[in-house]
C-alpha cells in the first residue's frame, strides 16, 4: 500500500539534489578533525546559534546525553518537565551513561516556570543530589510541538545562574521555533550553556546532529563522544546533507505548520476526537481519541488498514507529524479518511 507516512518528521528522505551534495562533498577523517564538511558545518551551527563551538554527533539522543555527561558529576540531579523527550524516549540514558537523577515537574504544554524551580531545587546538603542542570525541550514533542515563551526562559535562565546550575536545550525542532515566532536560535540559545540541535527532523537530512556550547565544552564533548562510539571517519557525506538541509530547508517548515493548521481544524469538527487546538502551533499534532472509546492502538492499526500511518501521542492520543514528504494534497486524503473512519 502508498501510505501517507505521518509518524514523524524523522521519515523523509534526502532529495535528489541533497544526495548530489552529499555525493559532491569534500572528506577527510573526522577524528583526526580533517573532514572540511564536518569543519564547515560545526561553524556554521556554532555561528547560528551564537556559540563558540558545535560538534557534530550522530543523534538527537546523543546530543542530549553528551551534553548531560559533560555537564554532570555521577550522584547529581537534573531537572525536566514530565513529558520531556530526555525522560521518556532516551531508554533511561542519564542513568545509565551519567549516573544522574532526574527530577521531573509537571508543566503546561511542555513549559515549566521558573517559579516551580523554587521548591524543586535542593539545598545544599552533603546527603542531598546536587542540583545540576535544567533541561527544556523547544519545541516541546509530546506536548505536540509547543514552543516555549523566550521570557520564561529568560527567567529560568537567571534562576539557574543564581543557583549555578547549567541550562541545556533539547532543540531537535528549535528550527520550528524560529520559523513560527521569528524568534532567532541565537535569541534562544543565548540563555543556555549547551544546546543540541537535529538535521533530520523536519529538515530533510539523513542522519545527524549537533551539540553547541563553549569550545571548553565541547572538548569535553568531543572525548565522550569517543567514549560513545560515535567518533566517525569520512563523516563529511553525510554532513553535506545536514548543509545543503540548513540552506534549503529551514523557511519551508511554515508550510508544515500550515499543514498541521489544516488537519487540526478539519479533524477538530469530528465529535469523537478533540484537539487542543492552542497547542498546534507548529508540526506535530495530538489527537486526543478517549472519546471514541477505542484505544489509541486500535485506532493506530485501524488507519494503518486505510493507509494512513500515525503513532501513539500519550496514553489517550494519538500522533500526526507533517513533513517535507508529505504533500496538501496527501494532508487532505488523510483528513478525509479519518473522517470517514473516525467520524
Ligand atoms: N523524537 C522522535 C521519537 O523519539 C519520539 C520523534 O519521532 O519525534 N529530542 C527530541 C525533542 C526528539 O523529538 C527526538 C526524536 C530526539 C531528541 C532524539 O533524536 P534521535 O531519534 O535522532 O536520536
Amino acid at each position: 500500500m502508498n501510505y501517507i507516512d505521518l509518524r514523524s518528521d524523522t521519515v523523509t528522505k534526502p532529495s535528489a539534489a541533497m544526495r548530489q551534495a552529499m555525493a559532491n562533498a569534500e572528506v577527510g577523517d573526522d577524528v583526526f578533525g580533517e573532514d572540511p564538511t564536518v569543519i564547515a558545518l560545526q561553524e556554521k551551527v556554532a555561528a547560528l546559534l551564537g556559540k563558540e563551538k558545535a560538534l557534530f554527533v550522530p543523534s538527537g539522543v546523543m546530543g542530549n546525553q553528551l551534553s548531560i555527561k559533560a555537564n554532570t558529576e555521577p550522584g547529581d540531579e537534573i531537572i525536566c518537565e514530565q513529558d520531556a523527550h530526555i525522560f521518556n524516549y532516551e531508554t533511561a540514558a542519564p542513568a545509565l551513561i551519567s549516573s544522574v537523577q532526574v527530577k521531573t515537574l509537571p508543566g503546561v504544554r511542555g513549559v515549566i516556570r521558573a517559579d516551580q524551580l523554587v521548591t524543586a531545587v535542593r539545598p545544599k546538603a552533603y546527603y542531598m543530589p546536587r542540583s545540576r542542570m535544567i533541561c527544556l525541550e523547544n519545541t516541546h514533542n509530546r506536548s505536540g510541538g509547543t514552543i516555549y515563551p523566550l521570557d520564561e526562559i529568560k527567567r529560568i535562565a537567571e534562576f539557574a545562574r543564581e543557583h549555578e546550575m547549567i541550562m541545556h536545550l533539547d532543540g531537535a525542532r528549535l528550527w520550528n521555533a524560529w520559523v513560527a515566532t521569528g524568534i532567532h536560535p541565537k535569541e534562544y540559545a543565548q540563555y543556555f550553556d549547551s544546546v543540541s540541535v537535529c538535521f533530520s527532523k523536519g529538515l530533510g537530512a539523513p542522519v545527524g546532529s549537533a551539540t553547541v556550547g563553549t569550545a571548553a565544552f565541547v572538548e569535553r564533548v568531543r572525548k565522550w563522544r569517543k567514549v560513545f562510539g560515535g567518533g566517525m571517519r569520512q563523516a563529511g557525506i553525510i554532513a553535506a546533507g545536514a548543509l545543503y538541509a540548513l540552506e534549503h530547508n529551514v523557511e519551508r517548515l511554515k508550510e508544515d505548520h500550515d499543514k498541521a493548521k489544516f488537519f487540526a481544524s478539519e479533524l477538530s469538527r469530528l465529535p469523537r476526537l478533540s484537539i487542543d487546538m492552542e497547542a498546534v502551533q507548529t508540526n506535530i499534532l495530538l489527537i486526543n481519541v478517549e472519546k471514541s472509546g477505542k484505544h489509541p492502538d486500535e485506532i493506530i492499526a485501524l488507519l494503518k488498514s486505510k493507509g494512513v500511518l500515525v503513532t501513539l501521542g500519550t496514553y489517550t492520543s494519538i500522533r500526526a507529524v507533517m513533513h517535507l514528504d508529505v504533500s496538501s494534497e496527501q494532508v487532505k486524503q488523510a483528513a478525509e479518511i479519518i473522517k470517514n473512519t473516525l467520524g
